[in-house]
């Protein structure tokens, strides 16, 4: 089957040689939180402190990692392919636009993104956000939050997600644990729809069974060759 349109789903393991945290590592802990103490709004509303520390922390990390060969590679993809290419990742760094890739999604939001609930506008935010923060359009304080999908918070740009799966002859899965919704779900719309369907991860995901192909091994080593093959 000839390929023409593409859809590529990455998660916190195309990151990791970066040196940025995923999120189920071994000891079940993120940074020392447990997820739903800070990735929920009522952890938010709760101790929004907290979670504007570990926010405020990892947008800070993000000043002294780079991107890897991995996103190098996706990149470079990017601006090569000439059928439909579409990145949709879950991760909220900023490592995939630092390398280059243009036809990007970050589902999930992103740490430089802060978001007014007072007025509602989002806006670029590099530095610490903090309780007190005021909006750079309303000015009003203590109402802006990360611009991050918490758990039960819709991601963004579903539709626009969904009709390209749709219309996908590849869907690859790149570096995701297969543990979260909807994007554990994409695999599926893809196959359904009749995509060829390929993972690569350092080890089999949750959703391994569901993928016409599987490999694994780090990201930087399996997601170079795999461009160069599709290029060549
Ligand atoms: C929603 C914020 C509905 C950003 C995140 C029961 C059943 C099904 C679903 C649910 C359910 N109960 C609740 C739900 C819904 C819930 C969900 O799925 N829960 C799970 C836990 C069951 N989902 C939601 O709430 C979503 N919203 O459903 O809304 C709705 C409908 C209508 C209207 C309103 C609402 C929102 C989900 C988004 C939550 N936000 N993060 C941030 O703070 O960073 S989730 C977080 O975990 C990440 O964003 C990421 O998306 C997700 C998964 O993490 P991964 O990226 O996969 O990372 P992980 O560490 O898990 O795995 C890394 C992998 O990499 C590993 O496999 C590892 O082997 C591999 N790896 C490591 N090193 C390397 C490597 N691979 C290659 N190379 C390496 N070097």
């Amino acid at each position: 089957m000839d390929i023409r349109n593409i859809v590529i789903l990455t998660g916190a393991g195309v990151s990791a040689e970066s040196g940025l945290a995923t999120f189920r590592g071994p000891d079940g802990l993120w940074e020392g939180h447990r997820v739903e103490d800070v990735c929920t709004p009522e952890a938010f509303a709760r101790d929004p402190a907290l979670v504007h520390a570990f926010y405020d922390a990892r947008r800070a990390k993000l000043g002294s990692v780079e991107p890897n060969a991995a996103h190098r590679a996706l990149a470079r993809l990017d601006g090569q392919w000439p059928g439909d290419l579409l990145l949709v990742t879950q991760n909220v760094d900023d490592l995939h636009e630092r390398a280059g890739s243009k036809r990007l999604i970050h589902m999930h939001g992103e740490l430089k993104s802060g978001w007014c609930l007072a007025c509602g506008e989002r806006f670029r935010w590099e530095a610490a956000m903090g309780e007190q923060s005021s909006c750079p359009s309303c000015g009003s304080v203590g109402g802006v939050r990360p611009d991050i999908v918490w758990f039960g918070e819709m991601p963004y740009q579903m539709d626009r997600i969904e009709e390209a799966i749709r219309r996908c002859d590849l869907f690859v899965s790149i570096g995701t644990s297969g543990a979260v919704y909807p994007a554990a779900g994409f695999v599926q719309t893809a196959r359904y729809c009749g995509a060829r369907t390929l993972e690569m991860n350092l080890e089999p995901s949750l959703g391994s069974y569901l993928f016409d192909e599987s490999r694994t091994g780090p990201a930087s080593e399996l997601v170079p060759r795999w461009v160069d093959d599709l290029l060549s």
